[in-house]
């Protein structure tokens, strides 16, 4: 089913054999929910904006064609503020699936954001949901004659009683940026216990984790469960109510898989696929 939300057209898709609900917008492909059991499981900010000029804050905004600062873009690029196609949506045959696919390509693309990135591309973005979860797939094409690099990440806002009641799994001994000390190279990773527990603000860009990380949230005693491909890196982030932080932010932990530090080469006509599974327990 279609609606709208302030100026922006919603996409709600049901799989009702693992009672599942997922609702994305076609403004920037951003997903805002993922119930399951009718128990909502991504954070979706009470600021957010739907007048489709600045991106959607909350659920899984999407970080391509670079993710952060780190670039010739503004912070994140652009696919999280174009507006994306409607390409397919259904439910499989035996009732085993049902998914969405949005697509973007160069052409709609404000010239503002393509002048400081002016190569061909298609995108496709799949949504899946099924017995497993909910799978997010990305797929880039270059479309054009030159090579193109780009950074990526489904940048997931995960909806939690409180920050402090989480444990990290998977991130643990692995090096990262320290992105509040300006990028500062952890080595070791300073956390060296699995399980680890988010205390303080953290802006973090582990570099080549394990393909299966996880969130265990003590108070509302459920499990996400992040397993991933082709996306080497992850970001973890929480402001921790710092200055600037959004009012929801003990509501909230970011666990955002992806293609982080070591941009993905594209030579023209090749393709490039990467995708998250996320199951909740
Ligand atoms: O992925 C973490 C991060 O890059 C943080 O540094 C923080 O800025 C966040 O994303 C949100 O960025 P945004 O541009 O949506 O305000």
């Amino acid at each position: 089913t279609s609606s709208k939300v302030g100026n922006l057209e919603q996409l709600t898709l049901h799989h009702v054999a693992s009672n599942q609900q997922v609702q994305v917008f076609l403004f920037g492909a951003t997903v805002t929910s993922w119930k399951k059991n009718q128990v909502e499981r991504f954070f979706l900010s009470q600021e957010a904006d739907f007048s489709g000029k600045k991106p959607i804050r909350g659920g899984i905004p999407l970080c391509f064609p670079q993710f952060g600062p780190y670039g010739s873009l503004a912070q994140h690029g652009f696919a999280r503020n174009s507006m994306w196609h409607l390409k397919q949506i259904g439910t499989t045959k035996d009732g085993s699936a049902t998914g969405v696919v949005l697509s973007l390509s160069s052409k709609d693309v404000d010239a503002a954001w393509t002048s400081a990135w002016p190569y061909a591309f298609t995108a496709q973005y799949q949504l899946l949901l099924g017995f497993q979860g909910l799978q997010t797939n990305f797929w880039v094409r270059n479309e054009g004659e030159e090579s193109f690099s780009f950074t990526f990440a489904f940048h997931n806002y995960f909806d939690v009683s409180d920050v402090s009641s989480c444990q990290v799994f998977g991130l643990e001994n692995i090096p990262y940026y320290d992105r509040r000390k300006n990028d500062e190279w952890n080595e070791r990773g300073e956390e060296n216990l699995a399980g680890f527990q988010i205390m303080e603000p953290v802006d973090r860009i582990y570099v080549s984790t394990p393909d299966e990380l996880a969130i265990f949230d003590s108070s509302k005693l459920q499990i996400i469960k992040v397993k991933k491909q082709h996306l080497p890196d992850s970001t973890l982030w929480n402001p921790f109510g710092i200055e600037g932080s959004d009012a929801g932010w003990s509501k909230f932990l970011c666990l955002e898989p992806g293609a982080i530090n070591q941009p993905i080469e594209l030579k023209s006509g090749e393709e490039w696929h990467g995708s998250q599974m996320l199951q909740c327990e």
